[in-house]
């Protein structure tokens, strides 16, 4: 028993994650191929103590696959239209089709029945978005939510494999005198913040920015949710941390915030000034739960919350959520439906 999978990209930072993540949550496996671009095939991967060689990804790799995940980047849109088209419910975790009305934009904890509205491709959202929408959703269900104002700090194993190595080797260059040489990030990433995350688009604002704007609206449904971002790069290896304002419709205390969150599938609160608790990200990574401290009210509105929220943004802001949007397929029995 188990599912045909593909992963493409199963040899960069998420697609690495994907497979780490489908073994320890013991995913129903019956076949399994692992693809990527000429240059990286060849590598061995292991799952379940069997080698598997990542093998250079052509129409052919889809032949009998029934979930295709996409790590990320260009390959979905040479490849996810026609892996659906041969039978396979592709995964994608890049941004290419997820603004798409056909593509349904799915965080299990907060919108699970999309899944079932298909057409061959499901998007996964973007890493600060999933972060931040979790949350979003166990205040918006009680109070109703009127306007956001979010700030990130984003890690740079966002910014895949090459941010981790940027950041050591500034970090050095920083100590021993050495030059600094900025290729994955604009600027020397050690000792500095970088509020300049993916391209500048409309009105100044980052893609990055953009991409909280709308696929926050995308997932709630809701598209009259004022909502505007700042992302942020920082020395930080990895999970992304979030600096939320949120002004509700009704009125929430402080405490009935703290019991809605903690209640909420996905969420863990960590919030005890007195005793210096409060969600980080060196204690973050490696965890699947969205973790929220600092849960106060906002002083200078009537209705608000201002909160703070960390993630590891390779599993929950990435693979995770692909794997799980992946159980909600078999939970729905709507794999190979079109
Ligand atoms: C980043 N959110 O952290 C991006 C990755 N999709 O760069």
């Amino acid at each position: 028993a188990g599912n045909k999978v593909i992963i493409v990209g199963a040899s960069g930072a998420v697609g690495q994650e994907m497979l780490k993540i489908m073994e320890e949550r013991n995913f129903p496996v019956s076949e399994l191929k692992l693809c990527a671009t000429e240059r990286s095939a060849g590598q061995e991967m292991l799952f379940k103590g069997k080698a598997y060689t990542v093998e250079e990804t052509t129409p052919a790799s889809f032949e009998g696959m029934e979930i295709a995940f996409f790590a990320g980047g260009e390959a979905s849109l040479e490849f996810g239209p026609l892996a659906a088209e041969m039978g396979a419910v592709v995964i994608d975790n890049s941004s290419n089709f997820r603004l798409d009305p056909d593509v349904p934009l799915v965080v299990p904890e907060v919108n699970p029945e999309d899944v079932k509205t298909h057409k061959g491709i499901i998007a996964n959202p973007n890493c600060s978005t999933i972060i931040m929408v979790v949350p979003l959703k166990a205040i918006y269900d009680v109070a109703g939510i009127k306007r956001v104002v979010v700030s990130t700090y984003q890690a740079v194993s966002g910014a895949g494999a090459e941010g981790i190595t940027e950041l050591t080797e500034h970090t050095r260059a920083a100590l021993d005198g050495g030059e600094v040489v900025p290729s994955k990030f604009q600027y020397p990433i050690a000792f500095n913040l970088i509020p300049h995350i993916d391209v500048f688009q409309e009105m100044d604002y980052t893609k990055e920015e953009w991409k909280m704007v709308k696929e926050t609206r995308k997932i709630l449904h809701d598209d009259a949710l004022q909502i505007t971002a700042t992302t942020v790069r920082v020395p930080v290896y990895r999970s992304h941390s979030e600096s939320i304002n949120i002004e509700t419709k009704s009125k929430v205390t402080a405490e009935h915030a703290k019991k809605i969150l903690a209640d909420f599938p996905g969420v863990i609160v960590q919030d005890s000034p007195a005793d210096k608790k409060y969600p980080m990200p060196l204690y973050t990574s490696g965890k699947d739960e969205i973790f929220v401290g600092r849960i106060r009210e906002d002083n200078s509105v009537d209705k608000g919350l201002n909160i703070w929220v960390v993630a590891d943004q390779l599993r929950k802001g990435a693979a995770t959520n692909a794997i799980q949007i992946a159980e909600l397929l078999i939970k729905y029995d709507c794999l190979g439906k079109r």
